[in-house]
């Protein structure tokens, strides 16, 4: 009876650590809407670093790349983020006013986020492909990052069912054998029957290449996962200072759509 509270403190603590969602958090930038028209010519995008499935925030400070990609050209964006709240937590809004036809990439570079609780650095290359006024063209150009998701599928267009594909690159060449994790932009519409289904996870093959069926509408996002080949210094805690690994995120955000 003596021993009874302090073990229940300790399966308390266990169940806690259990259900914290570590391993599921993405860079998140997600339009207002998934394609831009006459009706509207400009869009909100919402950039955040979250939880996707469980809607949990975390704080994301002003990256250290944002921009746009067009026709081979990139714009820098960064100092047009406006500080803003998503799922309760610091995060950035962009308001883009589209000009022309055709495909625009947006893209962040965040700052490192140290995350005690996996004992790494994260860093999320993030993109959304944003096709305007009908063009069609350039969704499938890689945009020269450290890491990124090239799309196989054109990442707009899609319904739900369809089968995202896309290629995983690090330094520009594929990386074969890559883990991707899958998660829904859930916003509350599904309850998790198992913690293991807040986030799903599919190798690429030799080339590098992996695909995923998304059996529901809504914003997928896929985050490529690689160990970096530098370290970079704990931000805080007891090992504050100390050299610690990198995760690199190549993570690619696609829409699709309800049938309706
Ligand atoms: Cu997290």
């Amino acid at each position: 009876m003596t021993s009874f509270l302090p073990r229940l403190a300790v399966v308390a603590a266990l169940v806690f650590a259990l259900a914290a969602p570590a391993w599921a958090h993405f860079g998140m930038i997600i339009p207002k809407a998934p394609v831009a028209d006459m009706d509207q010519k400009s869009l909100t995008l919402e950039f955040s670093f979250s939880h996707p499935f469980g809607g949990e925030g975390m704080n994301l400070v002003r990256p250290k790349a944002a921009g746009v990609a067009f026709e081979g050209q990139t714009t820098d964006l960064r100092d047009a983020l406006v500080p803003a709240k998503v799922m309760d937590h610091d995060a950035f809004t962009l308001n883009y006013a589209f000009k022309r036809p055709g495909v625009y990439t947006f893209f962040m570079e965040p700052e490192p986020y140290w995350e005690p609780a996996e004992d790494v650095s994260i860093i999320h290359y993030t993109k959304v492909s944003v096709a305007a006024f009908g063009g069609d063209e350039g969704w499938d150009e890689p945009l020269g990052l450290k890491t990124e998701i090239v799309p196989m599928l054109r990442p707009f267009g899609n319904w739900a069912g369809n089968t995202f594909v896309g290629q995983v690159l690090l330094d520009g060449k594929p990386v074969p054998g890559a883990e991707v994790e899958v998660e829904l932009y859930n916003q509350g519409r599904f309850a998790m029957p198992t913690e293991y289904n807040e986030t799903q996870v599919v190798k690429a093959d030799a080339q590098g290449v992996f695909a995923f069926t998304c059996p529901q509408p809504g914003w997928w996002g896929f985050a490529a996962l690689s160990e970096a080949d530098y370290t970079l210094p704990a931000a805080s805690g007891p090992d504050k200072g100390k050299d610690k690994g990198v995760e690199l995120g190549a993570v690619f955000w696609t829409y699709m759509a309800p049938w309706q």
